[in-house]
């Protein structure tokens, strides 16, 4: 019989988001809704996954992009690393123009392309994180080995860096070790914090004087309201030497479920043995990819004319306005908290207590589902992550219970 892929074998039990909706289905099982009394109804502020309707402008432009899939003249097959008119725009919209074409490849989301980059690495690369931190950086780098030599036990070449309260969400960059590959994420995903253009800039300095490259992850860009704020680390001089980005239109469009992203891997960038990053990814794109639909890349252009530009603050700043409510209501009921300002994400902090009983006591006493901090890493413990995903009304009702649960 054929061997199983050891790396299988080391990661952790199931997939943080998988597992909360198991523990979602067994509560509902033993608890069922009962129809008559909208208390019993369980809502979601767990994983972040967008709920509002694409709206007219960006829809437009996906159903535009199917017509035109209709006609012999205007058909398109197969796009490879995007269309160009896509790529441009995205330069152009995010980027003033600083990168070409071909240093922008089109994605079907950012989670793909943070899965397949570290096909550039290949095993024994030593692999950071900031703790706590999306599960897809590590999971991601136990599947494809990349994160070796293993001990017995635990993840031997992950490196993970607190970002607690105590450091201002903000990791010790002293403690970076050399020549790795560290995925940083800003807004962060879960902390909601937002790096300040100074502490990116320590960032890239640590980066260079280590030989790291960062993968930067700004799913969450499109929130940032401080106009201080970094929204790409290509703002930060030195980047273009040891920084990838991976975005999306998924949270800043509603894309979660059409599927578009894009990575910026610029020229500049090299290995150690001074081979260009940029045209290895173009090599393992063009192999193992074989481009994003063209309907959602159709609503991708739409989304970078003015209008649809508009579209994205509208739908940023819906979130937010649900992010607002959740803190308030969690601050007023005692619980200190952070994010939420500048990223859709609450992240609230329950002293002493454990992330995942924590998370039983809201969904038991609020049927409230979240995510226990916990399982974005071992800082996480004794924290919640709030999504500010959802319809406004599910939003308020659930404020309403965990403020009544709060105070009581
Ligand atoms: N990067 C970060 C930091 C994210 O939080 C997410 C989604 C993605 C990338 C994925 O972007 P796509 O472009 O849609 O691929 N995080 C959500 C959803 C859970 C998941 O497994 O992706 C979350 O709740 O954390």
């Amino acid at each position: 019989m054929i061997s199983r892929n050891p790396c299988l074998a080391r990661l952790k039990a199931g997939y943080l988001f998988p597992e909360i909706a198991r523990r979602r289905r067994e509560f509902a099982a033993a608890h069922p809704e009962d129809p008559a009394r909208p208390e019993t109804r369980i809502i979601s502020l767990g994983v972040g996954n967008t709920t509002e309707p694409i709206l007219p402008h960006i829809n437009g432009g996906l159903i535009e992009g199917a017509r035109r899939l209709g006609k012999a003249e205007t058909y398109s097959g197969y796009t490879d690393e995007g269309l160009l008119e896509l790529r441009e725009g995205i330069s152009r919209v995010f980027y003033g123009g600083a990168f070409s074409p071909a240093e922008i490849f089109i994605s079907d989301g950012a989670k793909c392309d943070i899965g397949r980059l570290q096909l550039l690495f290949g095993g024994g690369t030593p692999v950071v994180v900031q703790d706590p931190s999306y599960p897809v950086y590590v999971d991601g780098s136990v599947l494809i080995g990349a994160a070796g030599p293993w001990g017995d036990s635990g993840y031997g070449g992950i490196t993970y860096l607190p970002c607690t309260a105590e450091n201002g969400y903000f990791p010790d960059l002293d403690r970076l070790p050399e020549n790795a590959l560290f995925y940083f994420c800003s807004p962060n995903n879960p902390t909601g914090a937002a790096a300040t253009r100074r502490q990116l800039e320590e960032l890239i300095s640590a980066a260079v004087r280590k030989g790291c490259l960062i993968v930067f992850d700004a799913a969450y860009a499109e929130y940032i309201q401080d106009p201080q704020l970094p929204k790409t680390i290509f703002e930060i001089p030195g980047s273009r030497e040891c920084a990838v980005e991976v975005n999306s239109f998924s949270k800043s469009a509603g894309f979660t479920g059409v599927r578009l992203g894009w990575t910026v891997a610029p020229k500049e960038l090299k290995y150690a043995g001074g081979e260009s990053v940029n045209a290895d990814w173009g090599r393992i794109a063009g192999t193992v990819f074989n481009g994003a639909s063209n309907i959602a890349q159709a609503g991708g252009i739409a989304a970078l004319r003015e209008e649809g530009l508009r579209e994205i603050r509208e739908l940023c700043g819906f979130y937010l306005g649900n992010a607002k409510l959740i803190r308030e209501v969690l601050e007023r009921g005692g619980i200190s908290c952070v994010g939420g300002d500048n990223s859709p994400y609450v992240w609230a902090r329950f002293p002493g207590r454990d992330s995942w009983d924590v998370f039983a006591g809201i969904l038991e006493k609020c049927r409230v589902v979240t995510t226990p901090g916990s399982g974005f890493g071992p800082s996480g413990q004794s924290f919640i992550r709030f999504s500010a995903f959802g319809r406004r009304a599910d939003v308020e009702e659930a404020c309403a219970r965990l403020e009544k649960f709060l105070l009581s």
